[in-house]
């Protein structure tokens, strides 16, 4: 977890997708303002997905995904819109391309996977300068109830197309799926106290904290909430010098049985871990998937994912902990096998169930997207810090902060 929370993981991600030489690539370089993307007569001219990171005042930084056309007759066809459909993954928002009164099955497919990943869509008819849309196709567009600009991306005037890209865009934010809840500020009453307990064993980093313990003492300041810092051996001293009960612990994963040990009942106790799955993901959801660790069967099949694959110390907990963990809480033989980075399978409906890394270096939007494509076949995702509590034995007490996460994680355990 000892990763920066890069910036670019809370961009906001726009994809860029349609057909063959509809000007995808043309489109994001009137944007970028210069030739960043190659465009040119010959249908599949990108292969490779570009990426552009750039100020779009006023919404602020953005990450513009120019995905490659698909094209069922080119020879690429298949190894395409796999690229592509992992890159439109990350998408925030989709900005689909087409040219006036061009319009097939192909993109109310993907308007569909799009809306059942909940990405809001943009249509974008370019190509105008060669012809209008009609007025026909206008009100088809309207009546699939999608947003929708149009223009030129090389026939001039980019300046107030490029402007009306901006406004339909931020018309879109509210319907974004992927605005976060606060980190714990929430959590907590104004001027209310957090007790964070984290442990600096030999894998915490010289002479710093790690992101995830920086950025919620941030998020409580900004809540008007305070904090005390505290190693996990000191912890129980130390809350018994306080006058009043915090109103919130919370504490890394890997201590959690010892903090609940150490804490009385009522004090509502959780852990960095959960705090991230509800600010990165669907934590009812996940609680959900944390479940069926109770009800695994032999030869239950298992999948570890890693949002990267440059970690060495986590390498450990995905790879070697948590298998041997899982097998011992079950009692069974269990067929578990990892993925990292972008391998994520495509097809995960013989997954008995999914066990994910915390994402630190995923959007939201990429973390949701996985849980989607897992729901999508029933397939139930958890995560690291949630399965490390339930082998354990202290997810409930770890979700008292959540009631609708221990509700759905106590529903679907059946008790
Ligand atoms: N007239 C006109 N031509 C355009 C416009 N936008 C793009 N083009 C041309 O259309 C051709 C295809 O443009 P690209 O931007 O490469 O299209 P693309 O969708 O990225 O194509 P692929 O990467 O092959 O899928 C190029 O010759 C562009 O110059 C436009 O608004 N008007
Ligand atoms: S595997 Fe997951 S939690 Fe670990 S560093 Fe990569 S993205 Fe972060
Ligand atoms: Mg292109």
């Amino acid at each position: 977890m000892d990763l920066p929370v890069t910036p670019k993981a809370s961009r906001l991600h726009i994809g860029i997708a349609g057909r063959v030489n509809v000007g995808k690539s043309s489109f994001l370089n009137m944007l970028a303002g210069q030739d960043l993307a190659i465009t040119s007569a010959l249908p599949g001219t990108t292969t490779d997905v570009v990426e552009k990171t750039m100020e779009l005042l006023p919404l602020g930084p953005v990450t513009l995904i120019d995905t490659a056309g698909i094209d069922d007759a080119s020879e690429l066809g298949s190894q395409r819109i796999a690229m592509t459909q992992k890159a439109l993954r990350r998408a925030d928002i989709l900005a689909l391309v087409v040219t006036p009164d061009a319009w097939s099955a192909y993109e109310d497919n993907l308007i569909n996977e799009a809306r059942a990943a909940k990405v809001p869509v943009l249509i974008v008819i370019n190509k105008t300068d060669l012809a209008e849309p009609s007025a026909d196709f206008l009100s088809l567009i309207d009546v699939k109830r999608l947003a929708w600009i149009s223009g030129s991306a090389t026939g001039g005037a980019a300046e107030s197309f490029r402007q009306a890209f901006k406004d339909a865009v931020r018309g879109l934010l509210p319907t974004l799926y992927t605005a976060p809840p606060s980190l714990l500020g929430d959590l907590l009453p104004p001027g209310g106290l957090a007790v964070l307990v984290v442990p600096i064993d030999l894998g915490a980093p010289a002479g710093r904290l790690i992101v995830p313990q920086v950025q919620a003492l941030r998020d409580l300041l900004d809540s008007d909430a305070s904090a005390l810092v505290v190693k996990d051996r000191e912890y129980a001293a130390t809350l018994s010098r306080l006058k009043t009960p915090p109103d919130l612990v919370v504490c890394d994963s890997q201590v959690v049985a010892r903090v609940v040990a150490d804490t009385p009942q009522g004090i509502p106790l959780t852990t960095f871990s959960i705090l991230f799955a509800r600010f990165k993901g669907d934590l009812n959801a996940l609680a959900r998937g944390a479940g069926v660790l109770n009800r695994l069967k032999p030869g239950d099949r298992i999948l570890i994912a890693e949002g990267c694959s440059h970690h060495p110390l986590e390498d450990d907990i995905g790879r070697v902990k948590i298998p041997r963990w899982l097998r011992q809480f079950s009692g069974c033989e269990l067929d578990i096998s990892t993925c990292a980075g972008h391998d994520f399978p495509a097809d995960l409906k013989d997954y008995r169930l999914i066990i994910h890394c915390g994402g630190c270096v995923m959007t939201r939007h990429e973390v949701l997207a996985r849980m989607g494509e897992a729901e999508t076949v029933q397939t139930e995702m958890t995560n690291y810090g949630l399965a490390i509590s339930v082998l354990q034995g202290v997810l409930e007490r770890a979700l008292s902060p959540f009631p609708g996460a221990l509700a759905a994680y106590k529903g679907h355990f059946g008790t």
